[in-house]
Protein backbone atom coordinates (compact mmCIF):
# COMPACT_ATOMS: atom_id res chain seq x y z
CA UNK A 1 0.00 0.00 0.00
CA UNK A 2 2.78 2.45 1.26
CA UNK A 3 4.61 1.43 -1.96
CA UNK A 4 1.72 1.83 -3.99
CA UNK A 5 0.92 5.21 -2.82
CA UNK A 6 4.60 6.12 -2.86
CA UNK A 7 4.44 5.03 -7.06
CA UNK A 8 1.60 6.93 -7.21
CA UNK A 9 3.34 10.07 -5.71
CA UNK A 10 6.43 9.39 -7.96
CA UNK A 11 4.33 9.53 -11.01
CA UNK A 12 2.41 12.60 -10.16
CA UNK A 13 6.36 14.18 -9.62
CA UNK A 14 7.28 12.82 -12.83
CA UNK A 15 4.24 14.21 -15.05
CA UNK A 16 4.48 17.66 -14.01
CA UNK A 17 7.76 17.66 -14.56
CA UNK A 18 6.65 16.63 -18.08
CA UNK A 19 4.31 18.90 -18.39
CA UNK A 20 5.90 21.51 -17.03
CA UNK A 21 8.67 20.89 -19.51
CA UNK A 22 6.31 20.68 -22.30
CA UNK A 23 4.89 23.76 -21.29
CA UNK A 24 8.68 25.27 -21.54
CA UNK A 25 9.03 27.56 -24.74
CA UNK A 26 12.25 26.22 -26.64
CA UNK A 27 15.38 27.58 -25.36
CA UNK A 28 16.15 30.28 -28.46
CA UNK A 29 19.12 30.87 -30.02
CA UNK A 30 19.47 34.30 -30.97
CA UNK A 31 16.04 34.66 -31.08
CA UNK A 32 15.88 31.31 -33.19
CA UNK A 33 14.05 27.75 -31.98
CA UNK A 34 17.17 25.35 -33.02
CA UNK A 35 16.23 22.87 -34.93
CA UNK A 36 18.28 19.20 -36.83
CA UNK A 37 17.47 21.00 -40.07
CA UNK A 38 18.76 24.55 -39.25
CA UNK A 39 22.21 22.64 -38.03
CA UNK A 40 22.40 20.10 -41.07
CA UNK A 41 24.40 20.48 -44.10
CA UNK A 42 22.18 18.65 -46.92
CA UNK A 43 24.15 16.66 -49.89
CA UNK A 44 21.96 16.61 -52.84
CA UNK A 45 22.08 13.19 -55.08
CA UNK A 46 20.76 12.60 -58.51
CA UNK A 47 20.98 8.61 -58.23
CA UNK A 48 21.15 7.90 -62.28
CA UNK A 49 24.52 9.79 -61.91
CA UNK A 50 26.03 8.91 -58.44
CA UNK A 51 27.16 5.40 -58.87
CA UNK A 52 26.43 2.54 -60.54
CA UNK A 53 26.86 -0.78 -58.69
CA UNK A 54 26.19 -3.18 -62.17
CA UNK A 55 27.57 -2.32 -65.20
CA UNK A 56 24.83 -1.48 -67.14
CA UNK A 57 25.68 2.18 -67.15
CA UNK A 58 22.75 3.80 -65.11
CA UNK A 59 23.50 4.98 -61.58
CA UNK A 60 21.29 3.08 -58.43
CA UNK A 61 20.27 2.63 -55.17
CA UNK A 62 23.38 0.12 -54.11
CA UNK A 63 26.06 2.51 -55.91
CA UNK A 64 24.51 4.83 -53.72
CA UNK A 65 24.79 2.44 -50.43
CA UNK A 66 28.37 1.69 -51.48
CA UNK A 67 29.47 5.69 -51.16
CA UNK A 68 28.14 5.85 -47.65
CA UNK A 69 31.28 6.16 -46.24
CA UNK A 70 32.11 8.64 -48.38
CA UNK A 71 29.58 11.33 -47.82
CA UNK A 72 29.71 10.22 -43.92
CA UNK A 73 33.77 11.53 -44.20
CA UNK A 74 32.36 14.16 -45.69
CA UNK A 75 30.81 15.00 -42.88
CA UNK A 76 27.00 16.17 -44.54
CA UNK A 77 23.94 15.42 -42.56
CA UNK A 78 21.29 14.82 -44.54
CA UNK A 79 21.00 13.49 -48.02
CA UNK A 80 18.26 14.52 -50.77
CA UNK A 81 17.63 12.29 -52.92
CA UNK A 82 16.11 13.51 -56.57
CA UNK A 83 13.48 11.19 -57.47
CA UNK A 84 14.00 7.17 -57.02
CA UNK A 85 10.25 6.24 -57.74
CA UNK A 86 9.19 4.04 -61.08
CA UNK A 87 9.20 6.37 -63.80
CA UNK A 88 9.15 5.94 -67.65
CA UNK A 89 11.68 8.85 -67.71
CA UNK A 90 10.21 11.54 -69.86
CA UNK A 91 12.33 13.97 -66.95
CA UNK A 92 14.67 11.71 -65.39
CA UNK A 93 12.18 10.79 -62.62
CA UNK A 94 10.18 13.97 -62.32
CA UNK A 95 7.39 12.22 -64.04
CA UNK A 96 6.36 9.36 -62.14
CA UNK A 97 4.05 6.65 -62.84
CA UNK A 98 3.85 4.71 -59.20
CA UNK A 99 5.20 6.85 -55.96
CA UNK A 100 5.35 3.61 -54.03
CA UNK A 101 7.95 1.76 -56.01
CA UNK A 102 11.48 2.13 -56.77
CA UNK A 103 12.40 2.74 -60.42
CA UNK A 104 13.54 -0.90 -61.47
CA UNK A 105 17.02 1.15 -63.20
CA UNK A 106 17.64 2.01 -59.26
CA UNK A 107 16.78 -1.23 -57.72
CA UNK A 108 14.29 -2.54 -55.58
CA UNK A 109 12.31 -1.40 -52.26
CA UNK A 110 14.75 -3.83 -50.56
CA UNK A 111 18.05 -1.95 -51.85
CA UNK A 112 15.64 1.41 -50.67
CA UNK A 113 15.74 -0.25 -47.11
CA UNK A 114 19.43 -1.01 -46.85
CA UNK A 115 20.15 2.38 -47.99
CA UNK A 116 18.36 3.92 -45.71
CA UNK A 117 19.24 1.65 -42.84
CA UNK A 118 22.96 2.37 -44.23
CA UNK A 119 22.22 6.21 -43.88
CA UNK A 120 20.79 6.02 -40.44
CA UNK A 121 23.84 4.02 -38.66
CA UNK A 122 26.00 6.88 -39.69
CA UNK A 123 23.84 9.42 -38.02
CA UNK A 124 22.52 10.71 -41.14
CA UNK A 125 19.06 11.07 -42.61
CA UNK A 126 17.48 10.82 -45.97
CA UNK A 127 14.76 13.29 -47.55
CA UNK A 128 13.22 12.46 -50.72
CA UNK A 129 11.68 14.01 -53.58
CA UNK A 130 8.15 14.96 -53.54
CA UNK A 131 6.91 15.21 -57.23
CA UNK A 132 3.40 16.26 -56.81
CA UNK A 133 2.67 19.04 -59.06
CA UNK A 134 2.35 16.53 -61.68
CA UNK A 135 2.44 12.74 -62.54
CA UNK A 136 3.39 10.80 -65.37
CA UNK A 137 0.92 10.32 -68.32
CA UNK A 138 1.46 6.67 -67.35
CA UNK A 139 0.55 6.84 -64.06
CA UNK A 140 -2.42 4.90 -63.36
CA UNK A 141 -4.45 8.03 -62.30
CA UNK A 142 -4.13 9.50 -65.83
CA UNK A 143 -5.07 6.37 -67.49
CA UNK A 144 -7.99 6.78 -66.33
CA UNK A 145 -8.44 10.10 -66.42
CA UNK A 146 -8.19 10.48 -70.30
CA UNK A 147 -10.07 7.21 -70.58
CA UNK A 148 -13.23 9.02 -70.46
CA UNK A 149 -15.26 12.71 -69.38
CA UNK A 150 -17.09 10.51 -66.45
CA UNK A 151 -14.42 8.61 -65.56
CA UNK A 152 -13.79 8.77 -61.46
CA UNK A 153 -10.42 9.92 -62.08
CA UNK A 154 -11.24 12.77 -64.68
CA UNK A 155 -10.86 15.25 -61.95
CA UNK A 156 -7.39 14.30 -60.96
CA UNK A 157 -5.91 16.47 -63.79
CA UNK A 158 -7.14 19.83 -65.28
CA UNK A 159 -9.23 19.00 -68.38
CA UNK A 160 -10.35 21.90 -70.88
CA UNK A 161 -12.38 22.35 -73.80
CA UNK A 162 -10.42 24.21 -76.25
CA UNK A 163 -11.17 27.18 -78.55
CA UNK A 164 -11.75 28.08 -81.56
CA UNK A 165 -9.81 30.22 -84.15
CA UNK A 166 -11.25 32.13 -86.53
CA UNK A 167 -10.38 29.64 -89.30
CA UNK A 168 -12.11 27.28 -87.70
CA UNK A 169 -8.97 25.48 -86.16
CA UNK A 170 -8.48 24.25 -82.69
CA UNK A 171 -6.78 26.44 -80.00
CA UNK A 172 -5.61 25.72 -76.75
CA UNK A 173 -8.01 26.93 -73.63
CA UNK A 174 -5.56 29.84 -72.99
CA UNK A 175 -1.98 30.82 -73.60
CA UNK A 176 0.15 29.25 -70.97
CA UNK A 177 3.11 28.09 -72.15
CA UNK A 178 5.55 24.62 -71.00
CA UNK A 179 9.04 25.29 -69.30
CA UNK A 180 9.88 22.62 -71.84
CA UNK A 181 8.61 24.91 -75.22
CA UNK A 182 5.49 25.03 -76.79
CA UNK A 183 1.92 25.40 -75.23
CA UNK A 184 1.07 23.78 -71.84
CA UNK A 185 -1.98 22.17 -73.17
CA UNK A 186 -2.35 19.37 -75.16
CA UNK A 187 -5.47 18.43 -76.79
CA UNK A 188 -6.62 14.95 -76.70
CA UNK A 189 -8.36 13.21 -79.15
CA UNK A 190 -9.93 10.51 -77.25
CA UNK A 191 -12.29 13.00 -75.14
CA UNK A 192 -11.94 16.12 -77.32
CA UNK A 193 -10.35 18.03 -74.79
CA UNK A 194 -6.97 19.38 -73.69
CA UNK A 195 -5.12 18.68 -70.54
CA UNK A 196 -2.63 20.92 -68.55
CA UNK A 197 1.24 20.16 -68.04
CA UNK A 198 3.76 22.84 -66.94
CA UNK A 199 5.98 20.76 -67.90
CA UNK A 200 6.67 18.05 -70.79
CA UNK A 201 3.47 16.43 -72.24
CA UNK A 202 4.19 13.44 -70.27
CA UNK A 203 3.88 15.28 -67.21
CA UNK A 204 0.14 16.26 -66.75
CA UNK A 205 -0.43 18.40 -63.76
CA UNK A 206 -2.84 16.81 -60.88
CA UNK A 207 -5.84 19.02 -59.81
CA UNK A 208 -4.77 19.65 -56.54
CA UNK A 209 -8.52 21.43 -55.73
CA UNK A 210 -9.98 18.06 -56.08
CA UNK A 211 -9.82 17.05 -52.43
CA UNK A 212 -9.53 13.18 -53.12
CA UNK A 213 -6.01 14.48 -55.03
CA UNK A 214 -4.50 16.16 -52.21
CA UNK A 215 -5.75 12.65 -49.67
CA UNK A 216 -3.64 10.43 -52.02
CA UNK A 217 -0.53 12.82 -52.14
CA UNK A 218 -0.88 12.82 -48.35
CA UNK A 219 -0.53 9.27 -48.13
CA UNK A 220 1.88 8.33 -49.87
CA UNK A 221 3.62 10.95 -48.11
CA UNK A 222 2.76 9.12 -45.07
CA UNK A 223 4.08 5.70 -46.48
CA UNK A 224 7.56 7.00 -46.94
CA UNK A 225 7.58 8.93 -43.70
CA UNK A 226 6.75 5.74 -41.99
CA UNK A 227 9.85 3.85 -43.51
CA UNK A 228 11.75 6.46 -42.03
CA UNK A 229 12.27 8.89 -44.40
CA UNK A 230 13.49 12.25 -42.48
CA UNK A 231 11.38 14.98 -45.24
CA UNK A 232 10.78 16.45 -48.36
CA UNK A 233 11.94 18.71 -51.00
CA UNK A 234 9.06 19.31 -52.86
CA UNK A 235 9.21 19.67 -56.57
CA UNK A 236 7.79 23.00 -57.76
CA UNK A 237 5.55 22.91 -54.98
CA UNK A 238 3.72 26.94 -55.31
CA UNK A 239 2.31 26.05 -58.29
CA UNK A 240 -0.16 23.29 -57.20
CA UNK A 241 -2.49 26.43 -57.07
CA UNK A 242 -3.73 26.99 -60.25
CA UNK A 243 -4.18 31.09 -61.02
CA UNK A 244 -8.36 31.83 -60.43
CA UNK A 245 -9.98 31.23 -63.84
CA UNK A 246 -6.89 30.72 -65.64
CA UNK A 247 -6.95 33.64 -68.24
CA UNK A 248 -4.26 34.21 -71.03
CA UNK A 249 -0.75 35.68 -69.59
CA UNK A 250 -0.59 39.18 -70.22
CA UNK A 251 2.43 40.01 -72.62
CA UNK A 252 4.81 41.06 -69.40
CA UNK A 253 3.25 38.26 -67.71
CA UNK A 254 4.83 35.74 -70.79
CA UNK A 255 8.20 37.55 -69.84
CA UNK A 256 8.70 35.49 -66.82
CA UNK A 257 5.00 32.79 -66.46
CA UNK A 258 6.58 31.58 -63.04
CA UNK A 259 5.33 34.66 -61.35
CA UNK A 260 2.12 34.44 -62.15
CA UNK A 261 1.51 30.85 -61.79
CA UNK A 262 3.31 30.54 -58.62
CA UNK A 263 1.36 31.06 -55.19
CA UNK A 264 -1.80 30.15 -56.67
CA UNK A 265 -5.41 31.33 -54.64
CA UNK A 266 -5.27 27.68 -52.37
CA UNK A 267 -1.61 27.53 -51.96
CA UNK A 268 -1.56 28.31 -48.28
CA UNK A 269 -4.69 25.83 -47.89
CA UNK A 270 -3.45 22.99 -49.25
CA UNK A 271 0.10 23.52 -47.73
CA UNK A 272 -1.96 24.15 -44.09
CA UNK A 273 -3.74 20.86 -44.34
CA UNK A 274 -0.60 19.17 -45.45
CA UNK A 275 1.07 19.91 -42.17
CA UNK A 276 -2.02 19.64 -40.16
CA UNK A 277 -2.81 16.04 -42.04
CA UNK A 278 1.37 14.60 -42.21
CA UNK A 279 4.34 16.51 -42.00
CA UNK A 280 3.12 17.75 -38.24
CA UNK A 281 3.06 14.16 -36.77
CA UNK A 282 6.76 13.68 -37.70
CA UNK A 283 10.02 15.07 -37.25
CA UNK A 284 11.10 16.37 -40.77
CA UNK A 285 12.06 18.63 -42.33
CA UNK A 286 10.82 20.59 -45.37
CA UNK A 287 11.99 22.33 -48.25
CA UNK A 288 10.01 23.62 -51.01
CA UNK A 289 11.99 24.42 -54.55
CA UNK A 290 9.44 27.93 -54.67
CA UNK A 291 9.91 28.75 -58.50
CA UNK A 292 8.53 32.28 -59.00
CA UNK A 293 8.48 32.87 -55.49
CA UNK A 294 10.06 36.53 -54.30
CA UNK A 295 12.13 37.05 -51.05
CA UNK A 296 9.80 38.99 -49.88
CA UNK A 297 6.96 36.33 -50.06
CA UNK A 298 9.05 33.75 -48.98
CA UNK A 299 7.89 33.97 -44.46
CA UNK A 300 4.56 33.11 -46.84
CA UNK A 301 5.65 30.05 -46.66
CA UNK A 302 8.14 29.19 -44.30
CA UNK A 303 6.84 31.13 -41.16
CA UNK A 304 6.90 28.92 -38.57
CA UNK A 305 3.86 30.19 -36.96
CA UNK A 306 1.69 29.52 -40.70
CA UNK A 307 2.49 25.90 -39.99
CA UNK A 308 3.34 25.07 -43.55
CA UNK A 309 6.84 24.62 -44.97
CA UNK A 310 10.43 25.13 -43.05
CA UNK A 311 12.51 26.75 -45.92
CA UNK A 312 12.45 27.18 -49.52
CA UNK A 313 14.58 27.26 -52.53
CA UNK A 314 14.61 30.81 -53.50
CA UNK A 315 16.04 31.33 -57.04
CA UNK A 316 17.62 35.02 -57.01
CA UNK A 317 21.27 33.66 -56.68
CA UNK A 318 21.50 30.95 -58.62
CA UNK A 319 19.33 32.02 -61.34
CA UNK A 320 21.07 35.61 -60.96
CA UNK A 321 21.10 37.14 -64.72
CA UNK A 322 19.59 34.96 -66.28
CA UNK A 323 16.59 36.35 -68.57
CA UNK A 324 12.62 35.36 -67.27
CA UNK A 325 14.82 32.95 -64.70
CA UNK A 326 15.10 30.30 -67.04
CA UNK A 327 17.19 31.82 -70.17
CA UNK A 328 21.04 32.41 -71.06
CA UNK A 329 22.85 34.43 -68.36
CA UNK A 330 23.66 37.78 -69.19
CA UNK A 331 25.95 39.95 -67.03
CA UNK A 332 25.60 40.11 -63.39
CA UNK A 333 27.91 41.86 -60.98
CA UNK A 334 29.15 40.72 -57.46
CA UNK A 335 27.18 43.90 -55.57
CA UNK A 336 24.03 42.36 -57.66
CA UNK A 337 24.85 39.08 -55.79
CA UNK A 338 25.36 40.64 -52.18
CA UNK A 339 22.34 42.25 -52.56
CA UNK A 340 20.28 39.41 -52.52
CA UNK A 341 21.65 37.74 -49.50
CA UNK A 342 21.03 41.07 -47.69
CA UNK A 343 17.72 41.21 -48.84
CA UNK A 344 17.57 37.67 -47.72
CA UNK A 345 18.59 38.67 -44.27
CA UNK A 346 16.00 41.57 -44.08
CA UNK A 347 13.26 39.64 -45.09
CA UNK A 348 13.59 36.65 -43.71
CA UNK A 349 13.23 36.74 -39.58
CA UNK A 350 13.51 35.35 -36.76
CA UNK A 351 10.69 32.97 -37.41
CA UNK A 352 11.83 32.08 -41.09
CA UNK A 353 15.07 30.03 -41.87
CA UNK A 354 16.66 29.84 -45.44
CA UNK A 355 18.29 28.04 -47.72
CA UNK A 356 21.90 28.54 -49.57
CA UNK A 357 22.41 26.79 -52.67
CA UNK A 358 24.18 27.73 -56.21
CA UNK A 359 24.03 24.56 -57.55
CA UNK A 360 21.58 21.64 -58.27
CA UNK A 361 20.42 18.61 -61.26
CA UNK A 362 18.51 21.57 -63.06
CA UNK A 363 21.60 24.21 -63.04
CA UNK A 364 25.56 24.36 -64.42
CA UNK A 365 28.34 23.54 -62.36
CA UNK A 366 29.10 25.45 -59.82
CA UNK A 367 32.65 26.46 -60.51
CA UNK A 368 31.91 27.26 -64.23
CA UNK A 369 28.94 29.17 -63.81
CA UNK A 370 30.59 31.28 -60.44
CA UNK A 371 34.02 30.93 -60.48
CA UNK A 372 36.69 30.27 -62.53
CA UNK A 373 37.13 26.66 -64.21
CA UNK A 374 40.09 27.50 -66.51
CA UNK A 375 43.20 25.25 -64.93
CA UNK A 376 44.82 27.85 -62.92
CA UNK A 377 41.84 28.58 -60.87
CA UNK A 378 39.47 26.04 -60.77
CA UNK A 379 40.56 24.87 -57.56
CA UNK A 380 40.66 28.02 -55.58
CA UNK A 381 37.31 29.25 -56.83
CA UNK A 382 35.78 26.20 -56.45
CA UNK A 383 37.11 26.51 -52.41
CA UNK A 384 35.69 30.36 -52.44
CA UNK A 385 32.28 28.93 -53.58
CA UNK A 386 31.97 25.87 -51.50
CA UNK A 387 33.43 29.18 -48.56
CA UNK A 388 30.19 30.93 -48.87
CA UNK A 389 28.03 28.11 -49.55
CA UNK A 390 29.08 27.02 -45.80
CA UNK A 391 29.07 30.25 -44.23
CA UNK A 392 26.65 32.28 -45.43
CA UNK A 393 22.52 32.10 -43.67
CA UNK A 394 20.73 29.12 -43.91
CA UNK A 395 20.76 25.88 -44.14
CA UNK A 396 23.52 24.88 -47.23
CA UNK A 397 22.17 22.68 -49.85
CA UNK A 398 25.77 21.30 -51.44
CA UNK A 399 25.05 19.24 -55.17
CA UNK A 400 27.03 15.69 -55.85
CA UNK A 401 30.35 16.61 -57.36
CA UNK A 402 30.69 20.43 -56.41
CA UNK A 403 32.97 19.24 -53.18
CA UNK A 404 35.19 17.74 -56.36
CA UNK A 405 35.10 21.22 -58.17
CA UNK A 406 33.40 19.15 -61.27
CA UNK A 407 33.14 21.06 -64.37
CA UNK A 408 30.45 21.96 -67.19
CA UNK A 409 30.89 19.19 -69.97
CA UNK A 410 32.33 20.38 -73.14
CA UNK A 411 28.79 20.00 -75.41
CA UNK A 412 28.91 20.65 -78.54
CA UNK A 413 25.82 19.09 -81.00
CA UNK A 414 22.46 18.21 -80.07
CA UNK A 415 23.25 14.32 -79.81
CA UNK A 416 25.32 15.47 -76.40
CA UNK A 417 22.53 16.00 -74.91
CA UNK A 418 19.71 13.90 -72.75
CA UNK A 419 17.61 16.52 -71.67
CA UNK A 420 14.14 17.02 -72.57
CA UNK A 421 14.48 20.33 -72.00
CA UNK A 422 17.42 20.99 -74.58
CA UNK A 423 15.59 18.69 -77.27
CA UNK A 424 12.33 20.05 -76.83
CA UNK A 425 13.83 24.06 -77.16
CA UNK A 426 15.75 22.85 -80.03
CA UNK A 427 12.92 21.82 -82.38
CA UNK A 428 11.30 25.03 -81.14
CA UNK A 429 14.06 27.47 -82.04
CA UNK A 430 16.53 25.91 -84.15
CA UNK A 431 14.60 23.32 -86.30
CA UNK A 432 11.62 25.94 -86.88
CA UNK A 433 14.42 28.45 -88.07
CA UNK A 434 14.03 30.99 -85.40
CA UNK A 435 17.36 30.55 -83.84
CA UNK A 436 20.96 29.89 -85.98
CA UNK A 437 22.34 26.35 -84.32
CA UNK A 438 25.65 28.32 -83.51
CA UNK A 439 23.79 30.84 -80.91
CA UNK A 440 21.40 28.04 -79.66
CA UNK A 441 24.09 25.81 -78.75
CA UNK A 442 26.84 28.78 -77.51
CA UNK A 443 24.14 29.51 -74.76
CA UNK A 444 22.35 26.40 -73.88
CA UNK A 445 26.02 24.45 -73.28
CA UNK A 446 26.34 27.44 -70.32
CA UNK A 447 23.10 26.69 -68.76
CA UNK A 448 22.10 23.21 -69.82
CA UNK A 449 20.88 20.81 -67.08
CA UNK A 450 22.88 18.31 -68.41
CA UNK A 451 26.03 20.11 -67.09
CA UNK A 452 24.87 19.04 -63.18
CA UNK A 453 23.83 15.52 -64.59
CA UNK A 454 27.16 13.99 -65.95
CA UNK A 455 28.44 11.46 -64.22
CA UNK A 456 30.15 11.72 -60.61
CA UNK A 457 33.81 11.14 -61.68
CA UNK A 458 35.23 9.00 -58.68
CA UNK A 459 37.97 8.09 -60.06
CA UNK A 460 40.98 8.21 -62.76
CA UNK A 461 40.30 4.85 -64.43
CA UNK A 462 37.52 4.40 -67.55
CA UNK A 463 34.34 6.46 -67.18
CA UNK A 464 35.94 8.18 -64.08
CA UNK A 465 35.20 4.82 -62.23
CA UNK A 466 31.20 5.38 -62.08
CA UNK A 467 30.44 2.79 -64.16
CA UNK A 468 32.14 -0.95 -65.23
CA UNK A 469 30.43 -1.09 -68.35
CA UNK A 470 31.42 0.76 -71.03
CA UNK A 471 27.46 3.20 -71.95
CA UNK A 472 27.22 5.51 -69.55
CA UNK A 473 24.07 6.85 -69.75
CA UNK A 474 25.38 10.35 -70.45
CA UNK A 475 29.26 11.01 -71.58
CA UNK A 476 31.52 11.59 -68.69
CA UNK A 477 33.81 14.65 -68.49
CA UNK A 478 36.88 13.96 -70.31
CA UNK A 479 38.34 15.61 -67.24
CA UNK A 480 37.72 13.06 -65.43
CA UNK A 481 41.48 11.30 -65.80
CA UNK A 482 42.63 14.30 -63.28
CA UNK A 483 39.43 15.62 -61.68
CA UNK A 484 38.14 12.69 -59.06
CA UNK A 485 37.57 11.77 -55.59
CA UNK A 486 40.13 9.26 -55.78
CA UNK A 487 42.52 11.52 -56.86
CA UNK A 488 41.39 14.27 -54.29
CA UNK A 489 41.29 12.15 -51.76
CA UNK A 490 44.73 11.39 -51.59
CA UNK A 491 45.91 15.73 -52.03
CA UNK A 492 45.27 17.41 -48.69
CA UNK A 493 44.68 20.80 -50.61
CA UNK A 494 41.92 19.44 -53.16
CA UNK A 495 38.22 20.95 -52.81
CA UNK A 496 37.01 17.78 -51.64
CA UNK A 497 39.67 17.93 -48.31
CA UNK A 498 39.08 21.64 -47.79
CA UNK A 499 35.30 20.96 -48.41
CA UNK A 500 35.42 18.43 -45.10
CA UNK A 501 37.32 20.66 -43.33
CA UNK A 502 34.82 23.88 -44.12
CA UNK A 503 31.71 21.13 -42.79
CA UNK A 504 33.95 20.46 -39.78
CA UNK A 505 33.98 23.91 -39.06
CA UNK A 506 30.38 24.41 -39.28
CA UNK A 507 29.24 21.34 -37.73
CA UNK A 508 31.21 22.93 -34.48
CA UNK A 509 30.57 26.86 -35.11
CA UNK A 510 27.26 27.94 -33.93
CA UNK A 511 27.79 31.39 -35.50
CA UNK A 512 27.33 29.97 -39.06
CA UNK A 513 24.35 28.13 -38.08
CA UNK A 514 22.57 31.02 -35.80
CA UNK A 515 24.48 34.19 -35.93
CA UNK A 516 23.63 37.47 -37.67
CA UNK A 517 24.81 38.52 -41.05
CA UNK A 518 26.19 41.22 -42.06
CA UNK A 519 27.56 42.43 -45.55
CA UNK A 520 30.78 44.65 -44.90
CA UNK A 521 31.56 45.94 -47.94
CA UNK A 522 28.27 45.97 -50.26
CA UNK A 523 29.59 47.94 -53.02
CA UNK A 524 33.37 46.09 -53.69
CA UNK A 525 33.10 45.48 -57.09
CA UNK A 526 35.32 41.76 -56.77
CA UNK A 527 35.68 41.42 -52.37
CA UNK A 528 32.39 39.73 -50.14
CA UNK A 529 33.36 40.38 -46.59
CA UNK A 530 31.05 39.79 -44.23
CA UNK A 531 30.59 38.67 -40.55
CA UNK A 532 28.45 35.95 -38.53
CA UNK A 533 27.77 37.32 -34.94
CA UNK A 534 25.91 35.02 -32.34
CA UNK A 535 26.57 37.24 -29.04
CA UNK A 536 29.87 37.34 -28.24
CA UNK A 537 31.18 35.72 -30.61
CA UNK A 538 31.57 36.68 -34.51
CA UNK A 539 33.81 35.40 -37.51
CA UNK A 540 34.65 37.37 -40.28
CA UNK A 541 34.55 35.84 -43.88
CA UNK A 542 36.57 37.97 -46.86
CA UNK A 543 36.49 36.06 -50.36
CA UNK A 544 38.36 37.60 -53.59
CA UNK A 545 35.79 36.92 -56.28
CA UNK A 546 38.70 37.57 -59.04
CA UNK A 547 41.19 35.65 -61.01
CA UNK A 548 43.43 39.03 -59.96
CA UNK A 549 45.65 39.11 -56.58
CA UNK A 550 43.95 41.89 -54.66
CA UNK A 551 45.52 43.95 -51.52
CA UNK A 552 42.35 44.37 -49.56
CA UNK A 553 41.85 47.11 -46.91
CA UNK A 554 38.65 46.04 -44.25
CA UNK A 555 36.11 49.19 -44.26
CA UNK A 556 36.13 50.91 -40.82
CA UNK A 557 39.76 50.23 -39.76
CA UNK A 558 38.18 46.85 -38.96
CA UNK A 559 40.79 44.12 -38.13
CA UNK A 560 41.00 40.64 -38.87
CA UNK A 561 42.04 38.67 -36.17
CA UNK A 562 42.61 35.48 -35.80
CA UNK A 563 42.31 33.10 -39.73
CA UNK A 564 41.08 29.90 -39.00
CA UNK A 565 40.63 28.62 -42.82
CA UNK A 566 42.35 29.51 -45.73
CA UNK A 567 41.62 28.25 -49.46
CA UNK A 568 45.19 28.59 -50.16
CA UNK A 569 48.12 26.51 -48.28
CA UNK A 570 50.41 28.64 -46.76
CA UNK A 571 51.18 31.27 -43.65
CA UNK A 572 48.58 32.93 -42.27
CA UNK A 573 47.66 36.91 -42.46
CA UNK A 574 46.23 38.21 -39.06
CA UNK A 575 45.92 40.80 -36.96
CA UNK A 576 46.01 43.42 -39.10
CA UNK A 577 43.47 45.52 -41.74
CA UNK A 578 45.31 45.18 -44.69
CA UNK A 579 45.05 41.53 -46.65
CA UNK A 580 47.00 40.02 -48.95
CA UNK A 581 44.46 38.38 -51.40
CA UNK A 582 45.31 35.46 -53.69
CA UNK A 583 43.27 35.05 -56.82
CA UNK A 584 39.92 33.48 -55.51
CA UNK A 585 41.49 33.68 -52.13
CA UNK A 586 38.56 33.02 -49.40
CA UNK A 587 39.86 33.17 -45.87
CA UNK A 588 37.58 32.71 -42.30
CA UNK A 589 38.52 34.89 -39.33
CA UNK A 590 37.81 34.65 -35.41
CA UNK A 591 37.27 37.96 -33.99
O1 LIG B 1 12.35 22.16 -61.75
C1 LIG B 1 11.54 23.26 -61.93
C2 LIG B 1 12.38 24.44 -62.19
O2 LIG B 1 12.77 25.07 -61.26
C3 LIG B 1 12.71 24.87 -63.58
O3 LIG B 1 13.62 25.91 -63.43
C4 LIG B 1 13.28 23.83 -64.47
O4 LIG B 1 14.49 23.40 -63.97
C5 LIG B 1 13.54 24.42 -65.82
O5 LIG B 1 12.38 24.98 -66.29
C6 LIG B 1 13.96 23.39 -66.79
O6 LIG B 1 14.36 23.99 -67.97
C7 LIG B 1 11.82 21.01 -61.16
C8 LIG B 1 12.87 19.93 -61.16
O7 LIG B 1 13.94 20.33 -60.36
C9 LIG B 1 13.27 19.64 -62.58
O8 LIG B 1 14.33 18.74 -62.66
C10 LIG B 1 12.06 19.12 -63.28
O9 LIG B 1 12.34 18.97 -64.64
C11 LIG B 1 10.85 20.03 -63.12
O10 LIG B 1 10.68 20.53 -61.81
C12 LIG B 1 9.60 19.27 -63.43
O11 LIG B 1 9.37 18.31 -62.44
CA1 LIG C 1 23.02 0.46 -62.57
Amino acid sequence: MRQKLFDTLLLIAFSTVAVAALAQPPQLINGYEPKWWKEAVVYQIYPRSFKDSNGDGIGDIPGITSKLDYLQKLGVNVIWLSPHFDSPNADNGYDIRDYRKVMAEFGSMADFDTLLAGIKQRHMRLIIDLVVNHTSDEHQWFVASRSSRTNPYRDFYIWRPGRTAPDGSKLPPNNYPSYFSGSAWTYDAKTDEYYLHYFAVKQPDLNWANPKVREEVFSLMRFWLDKGVSGFRMDVIPLISKPAGMPDLTPEQLKNPSNTFANGPHLTEYLQQMNREVLSHYDDMTVGEAIGTTVAQTPSLVDDRRHELNMIFNFDAVRIGRQGGEGPRGSWTLPELKAIYTAHAQELGKHDWDTVFLSNHDNPRLVSAFGDDSAAFRVPSAKLLETMILTLRGTPFLYQGDELGMTNYPFHQLSDYDDIAVKNAYQAQVASGKVPADVFFAATSKIARDNARTPMQWDAGPEGGFTSGTHPWLAVNPNSKSLNAAAEAADPDSVLNYTRRLIALRATTKAFVYGDYQDLDPQHPTVFAYTRTLGPEQYLVVENFSSKPLVYTLPNNRKAAQQVLDDYPGPAEGNTSTLHLQPWEARIYKQ
